[in-house]
């Protein structure tokens, strides 16, 4: 049913002072008056204290407060009761099945969000927003999630759609006049007008590669040659000490992946083994793993030592020729600054010391300007597209929009050059959620948190 009384913790469980039970859907406040005492719906929005009983059994559950928001002021958009409890494994978990047996079914991850959409309380990419604030691990992840709950995205979304709108009623005259040759528009005006969705469709979508790296974090390999100082390195970066690091060139063997947040972006940090040739089997390997990771990574620091020439990979005559082999961008550093006498200020490449700590800063800003260049020009006002789903229907519009052009060209009628232009503004009703698939909700709320 779609609005049938659902119930769920929104807080984790475990030990804490309070924890927070959700009540939604028609019936809620029923529900809530057969374990809740004494219960007011009449006074909204005002927090109560009542007695949780257990509606059977007539046992005493907590002392509570509860608070209820009728619909449709409320997150979900129906009846919806939130209940504060006492915290820790024992107290919530007999607040709910109370619930339950007044009632109401536990509720499906997400389903408090997926409400709220189809009651209108929220669009889709405010619902995803409101998962990836909870998720945020990073200063600017919570930002430009804040922003998409602020509904910058949707707004920009909602210019665009106007704009094909209006592309649409420019050229509706020849639709409703197919005979005439010169319509009242001139076809300058609807060159413009595509011309200028058409950019903004584009503009969004070249923000696609960075604002889903923002969510998943931005995949940095650490490589070079054994020895270079890369654990080291690694450990700086991270702040504490995850990697082994010994004076044996070839320590690390196995690829060492960890989470880190670096100028306030996030970024999955991976540490590999030295490359160079190697008659041992393991370290083989390990230089394998480092290479799939090499070809995967979205940018890539190189690690030279003093004294060292070249990755020393034998097939790759040198360090340039290596660089020039890579897909992802790299930055390249000198370790082991501390080693150096004096470092000469005018080297094109930086120095860093992960045993004085010389350079990280510097490392630190340069490493998130060459993952995240677009997003920090860009600051947090611009909306950002960050999933597939956005960009995979930003594309379905480019396309139409270029498809809309093209029959213009060929001199197809005007009607059917019209049909484009639905299918476009088709594509950003989907990207917002104005009439959404159970097939595209499902995929959304899959992976909320229960109680979310
Ligand atoms: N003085 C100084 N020594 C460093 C610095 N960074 C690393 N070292 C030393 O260099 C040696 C190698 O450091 P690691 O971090 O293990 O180097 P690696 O590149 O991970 O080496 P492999 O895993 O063997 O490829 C160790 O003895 C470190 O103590 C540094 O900034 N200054
Ligand atoms: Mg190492």
């Amino acid at each position: 049913m779609l609005s049938d009384p659902i119930v769920a913790l929104a807080t984790p469980p475990g030990r804490s002072a309070i924890a927070l039970i959700r009540l939604s859907g028609r019936g809620a406040f029923d529900v809530a008056a057969r374990a809740l005492h004494p219960f007011h719906p009449d006074h909204p929005r005002t927090v109560r204290r009542v007695r949780v009983v257990h509606p059977a059994t007539g046992e005493p559950v907590d002392d509570a407060l509860a608070a209820c928001f009728p619909a449709p002021r409320s997150y979900t958009g129906d009846d919806l009761v939130e209940l504060s409890t006492h915290g820790g494994l024992l107290v919530p978990a007999a607040a709910l099945a109370a619930l339950v047996a007044a009632g109401a079914r536990p509720a499906a991850p997400g389903e408090f969000s997926r409400r709220a959409v189809l009651n209108g309380k929220l669009d889709l990419l405010q619902a995803e927003a409101t998962a990836d604030l909870i998720d945020a691990g990073a200063p600017a992840q919570a930002r430009r999630a804040l922003q998409q709950l602020d509904r910058g995205l949707s707004r920009r979304l909602e210019q665009l759609r106007a704009e094909l709108i209006e592309l649409e009623a420019l050229i509706a005259y020849e639709i409703d006049f197919p005979d005439e040759d010169e319509g009242p528009v001139a076809p300058e005006r609807v060159e413009r007008a595509w011309r200028a969705a058409r950019e903004r469709i584009a503009q969004l979508i070249a923000t696609a590669p960075e604002g889903e790296r923002l969510r998943e974090g931005a995949l940095l390999v650490i490589a070079g040659r054994p020895n270079a100082g890369k654990s080291s390195l690694f450990n700086a970066l991270l702040g504490r000490e995850r990697a082994i690091v010994t004076e044996v060139p070839g320590t690390t063997r196995d690829a060492i992946e960890a989470y880190a947040v670096l100028e306030g972006f996030p970024f999955r940090l991976v540490d590999t083994a030295g490359l160079r040739e190697s008659d041992d089997g393991v370290e083989r390997m390990g230089i394998d793993v480092a290479r799939r990771y090499l070809d995967a990574a979205d940018l890539i620091l190189f690690c030279e030592a003093p004294g060292d020439e070249g990755p020393g990979t034998g097939d790759e005559a040198d360090r340039d020729a290596f660089l020039a082999a890579r897909h992802a961008p790299v930055v390249v550093v000198r370790t082991k600054a501390d080693l150096v006498p004096v470092p000469r200020p005018s080297s094109p490449v930086p120095f860093v010391s992960a045993v004085t700590g010389a350079g990280l800063a510097d490392l630190r800003r340069n490493l998130a300007e060459v993952a995240y260049g677009r997003l920090l020009g860009l600051g947090d006002v611009e909306p950002v597209v960050t999933r597939a789903r956005h960009r995979e229907a930003l594309e379905r519009a480019f396309a139409e929009v270029n498809a809309f052009r093209e029959a213009r060209e060929r001199g197809v009628d005007a009607a059917a050059a019209a049909t484009h232009l639905r299918a476009a503004l088709g594509a950003l009703d989907d990207l917002i959620g104005v009439v959404t698939p159970d097939a595209i909700l499902d995929r959304v709320f899959a992976t909320f948190c229960v109680g979310k």
